[in-house]
């Protein structure tokens, strides 16, 4: 039986600002890495992985979770050259699963990771943080991507609000913009615009429905090394949750988890639940989501959003914004107590606050409103379940 949750934090590797000593002194016991230096799609050297445990474990930390494996473009669409980079995905996760690194966190969102359109949006308080907002997606994706059918997207509120903005706008905003929107993780490689316009009209023709089958080939295709290695997988929901720029989108609903859950109804296919993107879905509600999916959830992201009623959201404190975090450590402590495992989870993001603010960080992962955010869920857990 499991006590307490194993508390985690994602360290970009050797590069990351925050150190190895940091993440220690915030209280996390356990590591969430990846080998961003690899490009998507190539196998993960043996001895790459064996180099990055060893610096995680020289400081007296485990490498619990692998955040992600990215699973490359040419799966997502299934293109002529997708087995090859099947392959080369089973042996990454055999060269992990020789490391003993059993679970593996990863995506199926086209394109893009997470999208914001501003990074620094400044709270009351002075701190900054993450924010999505659909006039400045709209001004992105009609005058700067410049999307043939994007108008017909959005409501004409949005348009007009758009149009109007936009026409007020200086060269460095629209860059900055432009910049904002196509960011990805840290020490990946960046989009181009020209790239995103030919992987939107790629997909134009997969749709929802081919994208769902090719998520379910990829699951089928790693099913048997994953259940001989006993390694799990967890998909990260799309962020924001819903389809922008024309994208499909198959991660974002109970609905969609469920779907995928059954497509491979193999006890490794499971599920990252991340509060904060579920979080930004509308009628998402999360511990419903949770009930509906808890057997299978392997990896929890933590954090929070605040919604308003247009639906644009930024990033509030954990114990802040929309997403019931009460409600949902108590589901998620509750669930905890039957593993026999314990059940890792990461203050998933915190706002760039204190010192930090006069700090190069990468955006949603400075030290401090991490730390802080890990603090406050580690008592929340400690004051539900009154294991000291
Ligand atoms: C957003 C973050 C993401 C996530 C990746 C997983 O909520 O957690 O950066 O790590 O999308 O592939
Ligand atoms: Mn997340």
């Amino acid at each position: 039986m499991s006590k307490k949750l194993l508390q985690t934090w994602r360290w970009y590797g050797p590069n990351d600002p925050v150190s190895l000593q940091d993440v220690k002194q915030a209280g996390a016991s356990g590591i969430v890495s990846a080998l961003h230096h690899i490009p998507h799609g190539e196998i993960w050297p043996l001895a790459d992985i064996q180099e990055r445990k060893a610096i995680i474990e020289a400081a007296g930390l485990t490498w619990s979770v692998v955040e992600s494996v990215p699973v490359h473009e040419a799966i997502k669409t299934r293109r002529s050259d997708a087995d090859q980079y099947l392959k080369n995905y089973n042996q990454t996760l055999r060269n992990l699963a020789a490391n003993d690194i059993k679970t593996v966190c990863y995506n199926f969102m086209p394109v893009l990771d997470w999208t914001r359109t501003q990074l620094d949006l400044e709270m009351p308080n002075g701190a900054k943080a993450l924010y999505f907002n659909w006039t400045d997606l709209a001004i992105f994706d009609i005058y700067i991507l410049e999307r043939a059918d994007a108008v017909a997207d959005f409501p004409a509120a949005i348009l007009e609000k758009a149009k109007a903005k936009f026409a007020g706008m200086r060269q460095e905003e629209i860059d900055f913009l432009r910049i904002n929107v196509l960011m990805g993780i840290p020490n990946e490689k960046e989009i181009e615009l020209e790239t995103l316009r030919a992987s939107i009209n790629e997909y134009k023709a997969i749709g929802h429905a081919g994208l769902r089958d090719n998520l379910a080939w990829f699951l089928a295709g790693i099913a048997e090394t994953c259940t001989e290695l006993g390694i799990k997988m967890t998909i990260h929901p799309d962020d924001p949750p819903y389809p922008i720029l024309g994208l499909p989108r198959i991660a974002s609903t109970k609905e969609d988890l469920i779907d995928l859950l059954e497509r491979v109804n193999q006890p490794f296919n499971g599920i990252c639940y991340c509060t904060g993107s579920l979080g930004a879905g509308t009628t998402n509600d999360l511990v419903e989501i949770f009930e509906a999916v808890k057997e299978r959830v392997y990896f929890l992201h933590l954090r929070n959003v605040k919604k308003d009623e247009e639906g644009n959201f930024y990033e509030a404190d954990h114990l802040g914004g929309d997403v019931n975090m009460y409600e949902v450590m108590k589901a998620v402590t509750t669930e905890n107590a039957k593993r026999n495992e314990p059940m890792p989870f990461r203050p998933d993001h915190g706002h760039q606050m204190l010192d930090d603010l006069n700090k190069v960080t990468n955006p949603g992962y400075s030290a401090i409103g991490r730390l802080r955010g890990l603090a406050e869920l580690r008592g929340l857990e400690l004051g539900i379940t009154g294991n000291y």
